[in-house]
């Protein structure tokens, strides 16, 4: 196991000694993508089974689905009897960080093994030579004594892998290969074999779920900083700055600033007026909207693991509509501004599912708000298909859509206000402040111009 890229597959092609060596050899294919692949050891006594599997960074896959995969594999194996000997964890020294992708694969396989199984694992570096020496080694060294700390207290061992055939038998050789009555379930056998656990009460279920609420969490966190940020912007007017989270600013600036509203260009594009009205400048909207893809791309990812089906569909529909604004050439910071909303009321809606079941009229509030998102994904989508530089004009309909919208958010914040708790309740203020500003924006702009991306020919 390992990130996508760390050598895994080139690994077991290196010891059966094949550049393609999966083909001809599968053995197990309960999915496609995860291959157990037979090859005799070199002591020609016995065979050895290697089982290459998809990192959780996978390019096709979500996480959430690797880990379904990977956790259905080791069910069905378990449940035949068939134990693992021993694990690799694979991880390349020429990364120069281990935060972020590396690491929530770490977390991740730690999880799934569960600390018992640590002293049958190997850890193993790759892409040596891709760096020096003395990096290599420093490297290696920040591993053992932060990262891999845990795991080698309780015996996992570490190695180098040199990309041949040799390297890589002496690194399953340092499998201490047992008799099949003493190998042991890997943690998440127990838990779904042994235990009858649904895959999202599992450790490793767990750990995706906490994952989502960070990815939320962030949105909290930049709203909660916004009104500092328009202080600070104020005092710092003219100079050019980028924040981390440089919309923070777009819900108070539109909101306050009548001369912004009536200014097509807030809906229509052409925005590039930082420090004169106060209006965000096109700047600003790009890397928002970036931040919002990607966060939104991240909760996407672990959707399943949200078990309400109109939260998962609120999120697909986010995501869809801020994808669509990413690829029309103008910027439309009115539509932004509702998925951002949007966002913010599905992450205070799954942080609460952490804590609380949901009662059938907060269920219902979600299905209607997702409900009218995928309306308004159907407008947005429509003008992206058009794909011609004519601007289109959005019909009463669409309007009367989009205001739907913005209403079934403010009545999910209603409803929400009575069940949380008092902590939360700032959130929800925040979400009812910039639910206004949509509606102020459209309505001050009289005519509806949607500019759909340039045509590419
Ligand atoms: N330079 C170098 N490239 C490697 C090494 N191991 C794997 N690769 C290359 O890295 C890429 C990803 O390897 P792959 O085995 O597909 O990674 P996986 O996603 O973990 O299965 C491939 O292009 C390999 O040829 C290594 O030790 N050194
Ligand atoms: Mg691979």
């Amino acid at each position: 196991m390992g990130p996508t890229g760390a050598g895994k597959t080139t690994f077991v092609d290196c010891a059966v000694g094949s550049p393609d060596a999966g083909a001809g050899h599968d053995l197990v294919s309960c999915t496609k993508e995860i291959r157990a692949v037979r090859c005799p050891h070199p002591d020609g006594e016995r065979n050895i089974v290697l089982v290459d599997t998809p990192g959780f960074d996978d390019t096709f896959m979500s996480d959430t689905q690797v880990l379904r995969n990977i956790a259905e594999w080791l069910k069905a194996t378990y449940k035949q009897k068939v134990l693992l000997s021993g694990l690799l964890y694979f991880h390349r020294i020429s990364d120069n960080r281990v935060a972020g992708t590396p690491l929530r694969n770490l977390n991740m396989f730690k999880e799934l093994c569960g600390k018992d199984n640590f002293k049958n694992v190997v850890l193993v570096t790759t892409m040596w030579d891709e760096v020096l020496e003395d990096v290599g080694l420093q490297r290696e060294e920040e591993l053992q004594n932060e990262f891999w700390k845990v795991m080698t207290r309780l015996g996992s061992t570490t190695r180098r892998f040199h990309l041949t055939e040799e390297s890589a038998w002496e690194i399953i050789n340092a499998i201490s290969v047992s008799i099949p009555e003493e190998r042991r379930p890997l943690l998440i056998q127990q838990e779904m074999v042994d235990e009858y656990k649904p895959l999202h009460k599992t450790s490793s279920g767990k750990t995706v779920l906490r994952s989502i609420s960070y990815v939320f969490s962030g949105f909290k966190r930049f709203f909660g900083r916004s009104k500092k940020d328009i202080k600070r912007n104020k005092n710092k007017r003219g100079k050019h700055r980028l924040s981390r989270w440089p919309s923070s600013s777009i819900a108070s600036h539109i909101s306050r600033s009548s001369g912004v509203t009536t200014d097509e260009s807030v809906l229509t594009g052409n925005t590039d007026t930082s420090g004169s009205t106060g209006a965000p400048s096109e700047h600003d909207y790009r890397v928002t909207l970036e931040g919002l893809i990607t966060i939104l791309m991240h909760a996407h990812n672990m959707s399943e693991f949200v078990r309400t089906h109109s939260l998962t569909e609120a999120i697909a529909s986010s995501l869809s509509i801020a994808q669509a604004l990413e690829v029309m050439d103008q910027t439309h910071h009115a539509l932004l501004l509702l998925v951002e909303n949007a966002a913010l009321l599905i992450g205070v809606i799954t942080e609460h599912t952490h804590k609380a079941r949901l009662t059938s009229d907060v269920k219902r509030v979600i299905s209607g708000f997702a409900t009218d998102l995928r309306r308004v994904d159907g407008i947005v989508q429509n003008i992206v298909r058009r794909n011609s530089q004519e601007p289109s004009i959005l019909q009463d309909a669409d309007i009367c859509t989009l205001s739907s919208c913005v209403e079934s958010m403010r009545h999910a914040c209603n409803v929400l206000r009575q069940k949380l708790l008092p902590g939360n309740r700032p959130a929800l203020f925040k979400i009812d402040v910039g639910l206004a500003a949509v509606i102020t924006t459209f309505k001050k702009v009289g005519t509806h111009v949607m500019c759909p991306r340039a045509d590419s020919s």
